[in-house]
């Protein structure tokens, strides 16, 4: 039995091709799981991240298959996105061609990794099919109010020619090719996912235990609630009179209204409307005008850092002491945050203080720490004592925040508010390579919807890409048509939507079945049964990259309870448990083209096969850590497999576990056995539990060389019935190979582990003398009393010379006890 992987994993591959192995079946009434990886944009080829995301998942089908669960596990792949269009205009292809391209040897590269995804399901986001359905929901999102267009200050990549979302600005650039971003007024889309800021938080608490902790953390922090007082800072008649009655004051959120009585300055953001009006009214002189557009066109990671600010000689009345408060513009303060203003207080708050200093502002103190006094120049941030602050002197700080909330909405001056730092999602993208949003401009009718039936929307395939502008708004006729309601000319929407769209419902296409791909997005009863049962919803396990954890998970989120909401499901969280893959490294760094460290999974397959890289990945570190690549590692995984199937040669064919007398074997024989078995007990907890394949594989492997100290051809044939069980997901190709070769594929892993083979041989007993512990001895289990004794004595001989032994106590599987006399 020689090894040669190429053929061996060749001929399976087809095999599985050809029988369909891993179509979920229709029938409902079967128990199923939902496994999915989070599939790939179609970039051309495969990177080791990919392979490990995706033999993760293919362990947990094939573990699951085999414990007789129908099981879904689909692939796809996410193919709209700017990567096809740099493409076309760097190498002059069709974005459409590029990634069909890939998609085709992706799928080849699938197939030679042996991975058991679903056939049938298969399908590419920038299919028609896909966009029709996409366009419907968005059609009956926007009739629900949750798609919305408004004017905005919108982030704009200058390089990429494109809005981008607020998730797609890193530290002030582009995610994308890291250029600066800057501010640009436009009109775009929006889906209202702040309408379910709350949901999205709260039910964070049913993912507990099945997400990672700092996932839930991050969404947490991403959708920012945080709850305060808002309240309106009225102008003196002098400044009043200077706005030319136009404003009485602007409204301010705060989260400490325990510090009010500190506030000595209010600042506005740049783009705030008072500040606009100055600007365009002439009452602010250039130089001042000068520094606020500095402001605004600042990346917001430099507002961030350096703070800067200009007066705008204006003042407002203090709320409850009346007193005159100036008011500046303050580059830290946000315009898409609270109100777009800030009452400033420098005694409490670090950002109001540096603030204060550079510009030589009062600081007014109003907190001390309990019973002591205030330290140097520096702003005391924490709990404590307040005092200046009138009638609210000498309470504890956390008392007076609601304390002072409720005085201020007695007073009908203020009210207690709740702001989510999440902001609705900007969907319309200028860019060829994308969904087209479904809806026509009229001149009589405003925004149109396209009518259901006239879906899809498709791109027109003669396009020019240059990387200037918007090649649909630059197509010579794709924009022009009839309204949809009145006939008369019209012109389609030209933006497209953020590839993020289309992930966020991939999942629920999957579980439509392939008999009505065509006619429905999906059913609802399909859902059900893949998604919702046994008080469970959504995928079972869900594998993916951390760099997820935010936008796509939360827009996924969003999706499920809209879609709820629109009656096409009935559940509230897309993601039962969710395992996020730690990255691959070489050389201590993320493998990446830019370092040069990367290393080629065809490359791999070539030389080793599929089942090697599969076991390296899944040996080599637990899936949650990094994984350091290591050319001797992926050898010995290689010469394992090898091994595993040369010495198969062992095993005799049998259809049946068979069945062994397990007293009557050598000591060689049940310690192969009881390798064996503990392996099978791993193997079960580990799939229950921490996903640690790493553990399961070495118990698999000591189990191997267990069996090889003997030659008792039952054990043989039992352990690889088990063995190769346990191996199937990790190393599929060779263990069907033993497995139609031994067994005619019969072997399972048996549930039912069999309780002797754990038993111990002899135990260890404890010798006292006189009640003091003096050495321990091996006896055989079944050890008779006096062969106990007979032991103890030999072995204690050095402090029972010259003593009488009075007493003989043996305590069955725990002791011995002698009691002496000199
Ligand atoms: C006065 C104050 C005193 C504040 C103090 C803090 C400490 P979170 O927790 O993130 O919600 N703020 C409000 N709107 C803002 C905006 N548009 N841009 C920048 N900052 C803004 O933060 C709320 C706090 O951030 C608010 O409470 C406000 O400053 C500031 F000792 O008000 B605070
Ligand atoms: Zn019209």
């Amino acid at each position: 039995m020689n090894y040669s992987s190429k053929e061996l994993e060749k001929q399976w591959q087809n095999y599985w091709e050809k029988n369909r192995s891993f179509e979920p079946s229709e029938d409902f009434t079967k128990p199923k799981k939902y496994i999915l990886s989070m599939f790939p944009f179609p970039s051309g080829r495969l990177h080791m991240g990919h392979v490990r995301n995706y033999t993760l998942s293919d362990t947990f089908a094939r573990y699951y298959r085999q414990q007789g669960f129908n099981v879904l596990h689909p692939i796809g792949f996410d193919s709209f996105g700017m990567p096809a269009e740099n493409a076309a205009i760097k190498n002059g292809s069709h974005p459409k061609k590029w990634t069909y391209d890939n998609i085709d040897y992706m799928r080849g590269e699938f197939k030679s990794l042996g991975f058991s995804f679903s056939k049938e399901r298969d399908m590419a986001t920038s299919d028609e099919l896909y966009t029709k359905f996409e366009q419907g929901f968005i059609i009956d999102m926007y009739e629900k109010g949750l798609l919305y267009r408004k004017k905005g200050f919108l982030n704009w990549c200058p390089s990429c020619h494109t809005v981008l979302a607020n998730e797609q600005v890193i530290d002030g650039s582009c995610w994308r090719c890291d250029n600066d971003v800057v501010k640009k007024d436009m009109n775009q889309y929006y889906f209202k996912i702040t309408q379910y800021g709350d949901e999205l938080l709260s039910d964070l608490s049913k993912l507990e235990g099945g997400w990672p902790k700092q996932v839930l953390t991050m969404q947490e922090n991403w959708i920012g609630k945080s709850n305060g007082l808002e309240f309106k800072l009225r102008f003196d008649d002098k400044s009043k009179e200077k706005l030319n009655d136009k404003f009485d004051g602007f409204s301010v959120f705060t989260t400490r209204p325990d510090t009010i009585y500190g506030v000595s300055y209010a600042a506005l953001a740049p783009e705030h409307e008072i500040v606009s009006y100055m600007i365009e009214n002439s009452l602010l002189d250039k130089e001042t005008i000068e520094k606020i557009k500095e402001m605004k066109n600042a990346s917001s990671i430099d507002r961030q850092k350096e703070k800067s600010g200009v007066s705008l000689n204006l003042q407002v009345l203090h709320p409850l002491t009346k007193k005159s408060v100036p008011i500046w513009v303050a580059n830290f303060v946000l315009m898409d945050y609270g109100s777009g203003a800030v009452m400033a207080v420098p005694a409490h708050d670090e950002r109001d203080f540096d603030f204060a200093k550079k510009y030589d502002l009062p600081i007014k103190w109003v907190i001390k720490p309990f019973g002591g006094e205030l330290g140097a120049d520096k702003p005391f941030t924490d709990v404590g004592e307040l005092f200046n602050s009138e009638m609210f002197d000498g309470m504890n700080s956390k008392d007076a925040q609601s304390k002072i909330i409720e005085y201020f909405e007695a007073q009908k001056i203020g009210k207690k508010t709740t702001n989510f730092r999440l902001k609705d999602w900007g969907v319309s993208r200028q860019r060829y390579w994308g969904a087209p949003i479904p809806f026509v401009h009229c001149h009589d009718c405003g925004i149109v919807m396209e009518k259901k039936e006239n879906l899809p929307v498709a791109l027109p395939e003669d396009i020019q890409i240059t990387g200037e502008g918007n090649p649909l708004e630059n197509h010579p006729t794709w924009k022009y048509c009839k309204c949809p309601e009145c006939g008369k000319d019209a012109i389609r929407e030209t933006d497209t939507m953020d590839t993020f769209v289309e992930s966020s419902w991939y999942f629920l296409r999957f579980c439509a079945s392939p008999k009505n791909w065509e006619k429905e997005a999906f059913s609802k009863e399909q859902i059900k049964y893949w998604m919702h049962q046994q008080g469970h919803s959504g995928v079972d396990h869900y594998i993916g990259g951390i760099e997820h954890a935010i936008l796509h998970l939360l827009y996924a989120r969003f999706f499920t309870k809209v879609f709820r909401d629109l009656g096409y499901l009935d559940f509230d969280e897309p993601f039962d448990k969710l395992l996020t893959q730690g990255m691959v490294l070489k050389d201590g760094a993320k493998m990446s083209k830019s370092k040069g460290n990367t290393v080629d999974p065809d490359a791999i397959i070539e030389k080793y096969g599929a089942d090697t890289a599969r076991l390296f990945i899944l040996f080599a570190a637990p899936p949650t850590q990094e994984l350091e690549w290591n050319d001797n590692t992926v050898e010995g995984a290689y010469k394992f497999i090898k091994r595993f199937f040369e010495r198969s040669a062992n095993v005799y064919k049998t259809d049946s576990i068979p069945a062994i007398l397990h007293s009557k074997l050598t000591k060689e024989e049940k310690f192969a056995r009881k390798k064996v078995y503990e392996a099978l007990v791993r193997a079960e907890d580990v799939y229950k539990e921490k996903y640690t394949f790493n553990t399961m594989i070495a118990g698999a492997m000591e189990a191997m060389n267990a069996l090889n100290l003997q030659s008792n051809s039952d054990v043989w044939s039992e352990g690889y019935w088990i063995l190769t069980s346990i191996m199937e997901p990790v190393i599929p190709h060779v263990c069907w190979e033993i497995s139609s070769q031994k067994f005619s594929f019969k072997n399972l892993a048996p549930q039912m582990v069999i309780e002797e083979v754990f038993e111990e041989e002899s135990i260890m007993l404890g010798v006292s003398i006189n009640g003091k512990r003096r050495c321990e001895i091996e006896v055989a289990i079944d050890a008779s009393q006096d062969n106990i004794l007979e032991i103890a004595k030999q072995n204690a001989h050095k402090w029972l010379e010259g003593k009488t032994i009075i007493k003989e106590i043996v305590v069955p599987k725990k002791l011995v006890n002698l009691v002496i006399k000199d």
